[in-house]
Order: structure tokens, then sequence, then C-alpha cells
């Protein structure tokens, strides 16, 4: 019989007073590979001091599913920062919420709501294919003038419009000031929240100056004001008959509570109050802008790294749907090898690659090792995701490691693999996100082929570490393919 705990304390890098294992962490590597580097010296799982705080460092799938599914509910608490304090009215949304009844009851009405307006609804297919026309007809007049073109922003609108049409019934069109402000405070937050969770909180050391708070306080007073704006527009021509949008559901949800007992939800659902339907508005706004965009440019810069690989999945869209008529969300079942290199590009460049932080809410164990209540944990899934053990040669882009040995069915081939984390924080938007990963993807590659402009070096795979990883800014020639010349669009 195994004891219902461990036993054994965790491996522990060398621990300095007052300033907790800081010394020992810095280095040229951004966190999540020299998380990995350390295993080499402490084994896939140890624990380091931040500050006052015990932190475990998970890099292995064996430990990241007993924390993600065994034991999901001790491990699904969000320890409080600074910086996400500040983004969400101390904890107000969804994604960095700490466990509570609240958090539940939130969680599950989005769920609902995404499926209602976004999954679950023929609509959603049409809105996509909206969005990637307009991107498409924009590269189709960028190489007729002849012009490379930095893919990000027209990307990032396409991708926003589809999560403001779910979340606010609106859309913003090219050069829309409300759309660049949009830009600007977005890069600014992701540039600035999270970092003294995901790597350090010592700031009187500078590794997290005070400039970046004060960028982070401006950024977010804009959204505020954005999401505002929103919240009162919807609440001034709401009506219970109508639902238009994941906002309308929402308000509804806070009507009938108001309504009702308050007293009673309260205790069985906790506060839904306008602070946190702004913030969790803002979380399905920000994460479903800032990952589906990056996961899109990640695809986009291997593709261009990778050549064969990008004709390969043209050569498939060709012989599946033909120049006759655009990709549809039906498709995705019949073009496994695009399948297959979304998955493998989610692989190798995780967008997330140490999840949000978590916190235990009891006493516990993690494989043979004792874990104490409140103890921070970190799931590092970019070590998961370049396990020599469980992947050949893991820098490797090879979509085929995804296929079936003929090449016409996908595969798991490993258990190391969990892009989009699991168990009861498991991400919210998975299915929206691949929805429109595959469509935007599909309608780009079947019109136009991607490279960098002649004598143009090709772009980093490094990505710049953050909330999310993203890749470096770059220009691209879409360059039409046979059929697909001017104003063919349309198709
Ligand atoms: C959480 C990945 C797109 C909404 C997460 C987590 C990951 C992730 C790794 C953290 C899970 C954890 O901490 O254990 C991704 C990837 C995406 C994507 C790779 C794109 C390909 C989206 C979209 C939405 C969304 C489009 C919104 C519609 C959320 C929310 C959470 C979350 C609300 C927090 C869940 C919670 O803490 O309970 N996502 N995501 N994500 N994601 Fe996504
Ligand atoms: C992105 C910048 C936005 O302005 C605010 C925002 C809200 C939710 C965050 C998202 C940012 C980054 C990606 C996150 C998402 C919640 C879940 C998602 C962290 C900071 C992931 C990948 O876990």
């Amino acid at each position: 019989r195994m004891p219902a705990h461990g036993s054994k304390e965790l491996p522990h890098l060398p621990a300095l007073p007052l300033i907790g294992s800081l010394l020992s962490l810095l280095s040229p590597h951004p966190p999540h590979i020299f998380f990995k580097k350390l295993q080499k010296k402490y084994g896939p799982t140890y624990s380091l001091m931040m500050g006052s705080h015990k932190v475990i460092i998970v890099n292995q799938h064996t430990h990241a599913r007993e924390v993600l599914l065994k034991k999901g509910k001790i491990f699904a608490g969000r320890p409080r920062t600074v910086t996400t304090d500040i983004l969400t009215r101390n904890g107000k949304d969804i994604a960095f919420a700490d466990y509570s009844a609240t958090w539940r009851y939130h969680r599950k009405m989005v769920h609902g709501a995404l499926h209602m307006f976004g999954e679950g609804c023929a609509a959603i297919g049409n809105i996509i294919s909206a969005e990637a026309q307009t991107l498409c007809s924009i590269l189709s007049e960028a190489a007729a003038a002849g012009l490379a073109l930095d893919l990000s922003p027209e990307l990032t609108r396409a991708v926003t419009n589809v999560i403001s049409s779910l979340c606010f019934n609106s859309s913003y069109h090219r050069g829309d000031p409300e759309f660049e402000a949009m830009l600007q405070y977005s890069q600014g937050i992701v540039d600035t929240v999270a970092k003294d969770s995901l790597v350090d909180i010592f700031p009187w050391l500078q590794i997290f100056p005070n400039s970046d708070l004060r960028l982070l306080k401006q950024c977010v007073s804009i959204r505020d004001k954005l999401l505002q704006k929103k919240y009162d527009e919807h609440k001034a021509d709401y009506s219970d008959y109508v639902q238009r949008d994941l906002l309308d559901a929402l308000l509804r949800a806070k009507r009938s509570a108001e309504n009702n007992n308050t007293e009673g939800i309260r205790a069985q659902f906790g506060d839904h109050s306008e602070d946190h339907l702004l913030m969790i508005v803002g979380d399905i706004f920000g994460a479903g802008v800032e990952t589906t965009t990056t996961v899109i440019r990640w695809a986009i810069t291997y593709l261009i790294h990778h050549p064969q690989v990008q004709r390969q999945i043209q050569e498939e869209l060709d012989s599946k749907i033909g120049v006759d008529r655009s990709p549809k969300l039906s498709d995705r079942a019949s073009l496994p090898y695009l399948e297959a290199t979304i998955r493998e590009v989610l692989r190798i460049r995780p967008v997330a690659p140490l999840l949000i932080p978590r916190v235990t809410l009891s006493d516990t164990s993690l494989g043979d090792f004792i874990v104490r209540k409140g103890t921070h944990v970190i799931i590092n899934m970019w070590s998961l995701h370049h396990d020599e053990k469980e992947w050949e040669d893991p820098e490797l882009f090879d979509p085929g490691r995804f296929l079936n040995s003929d090449g016409t069915g996908l595969i798991t081939p490993s258990p190391s693999y969990l892009p989009f984390g699991a168990g009861i924080r498991v991400c919210l938007g998975e299915a929206l996100a691949k929805m429109e990963v595959f469509l935007f993807l599909s309608w780009i590659l079947q019109r136009f082929t991607l490279s960098v402009p002649p004598g143009h070096s090709v772009p980093s795979l490094e990505g710049k570490f953050g909330v999310v990883l993203q890749p470096a800014k770059y220009k691209v020639n879409a360059t039409p393919r046979l059929g697909w010349e001017r104003n063919k669009c349309q198709a």
C-alpha cells in the first residue's frame, strides 16, 4: 500500500537568507529554458525559494498530470501577485482568480456562454471566415503593390474582431483609433503582467523595475475605460428577451442574481458584481486575442523556415478543397497534415510555457514528495514538450510526429503534451482557438505562399518570454498562388 502522503523532501536549490534562491536563478536564459536546464542538477521536480515563497518547478509529465488532473482540486489555487491584482482588481476574473465558489460559478457561466455564442453555434464559422476574407484581401493588396508586410497588426485585428463579435457583438475597421489604442495597451500588459509570479519578485534588485508597474497601471486604466464603455452601452439597451453576446449573458446572470434572494445566491455562488463582470470580459478578450494571434504567428514563422511543410499543406488543401471554394470548419477532419502542423506548432512553442502558477489549497504530496499547503507550483510545459525521453530531436519542427505511418490519421505520440493545460483549470477557449487557427491558416495558405522578402534573413525562432511566448516581428511576402491572383479572394 502506498502511503497517502509522500515522505521525502523535494530536492531544493541552495537557499540564501533574505534573497532566497535568487542568486542561483540569475541566468542569461529565459526562465522556462533555465528551469529545464536545472533538471540536470536537481532532477525533474525540484523546489526553490522566491522571496518568502516556496515554489515547486515540475518538468515531467507524470508529476504535471498529478498536479493538473489526479489532484487537480488541491492544486487549483492561484497565488496573488502585485501585477495580476492590478490587472484583475484583486482577482475578480477567472484566469488569475484563486479557487472559490465565485470562481467556480463564473467559470461555469462563461463556459456555457462561450458554447452558446461560439463552439456550439454555426455562426462562428461565418464570423471567422468573414475576418479571414478581409485579411486575405489585405494580403492581396500588399502583394499587388509589391509590399512586404508585418502580418501582426492585421492578424491581431482579425482575431480581435472574432472575440469582439462574441463578447460585444461589434468589430473594428482598419485604422479605428479604439483598435490602435487596444494594440498598444495590450502589448504593454503582456510585457509587464505576471512577471513577478513567473520569474521573481525582488523590486529592490531591479528585476521588476518600477517603470514596468507604472506602464502596467497606465495600460490597465486605458483598458478599463474601454471595458466600462462597452458595459455602459450594453446596460443601456439590455433586454431580458435578446442575448446578443457574452456580455449580455453575464448581465442577465447579474440581473437574476439581484432579483433573487441575494444572500442565498451569495452563499451558493459567491459575488457577481460589476467589477467581476468587467474583469471576466477583460480576461476572455485578452486571452482570446493574445493567445490565438501568437499561435498563428508562430505557425507562419515555422512555415517560412520549412517551405516543404508549407507546400505539403497546400497540396493537401488543393486536393481536398481545390480552388472553387474556401475552407470551412467541416473540412478540418479531412486535412490531417494541417492539423498535425498546428499540433506541432503548439508543442514546439507553447503559448504559455509555464502555464499560470498554482498554489496548493491543503497539505498534499507529489509522487513521493511532501508538499505543504500554500506552496506555489509552476508546470514547465516547455520541459514537457521538449523532453528528450518523449520526443526525438525535440527542437526539430516535424508535423509528421502527430501522424500515423501512412499519414492519413492523427496520433498523440506522447503523454508529455498539454498545450492547453488540463483538469479544472484547463483553457476555456481551446475549441474556439482551434477553429480560428485552422480557418485563418487554411484560408491564407490556400491563396498565398509566405516567404521572407529577398535579402531578408529568416525570422528568429527564439521567442520573447512573458505571460505569452511571442515571436519576433518581421516582414513577409505573401505571393498569390496560381489561380488566386488579384481580386479572386471571394470564392
Ligand atoms: C487558460 C492555453 C486560447 C481563455 C489557459 C492556460 C493555457 C491556455 C495553457 C492555463 C491553464 C493552467 O493554468 O493550467 C491557450 C492556448 C490558446 C488559448 C494555447 C490558443 C491556441 C484561449 C482563448 C480563450 C482562452 C481563445 C478565450 C476565449 C482562457 C481562460 C483561461 C485560460 C479564461 C483561465 C482558466 C482558469 O484559470 O480557470 N489557456 N489558450 N484561451 N484560457 Fe486559454
Ligand atoms: C493578455 C493581455 C490583455 O490585455 C490582458 C490579458 C488577459 C488574460 C490573459 C492574457 C492577457 C494573456 C494570456 C492568458 C490570459 C488568461 C489565460 C491566458 C494568461 C494578460 C493563458 C495563455 O494562460
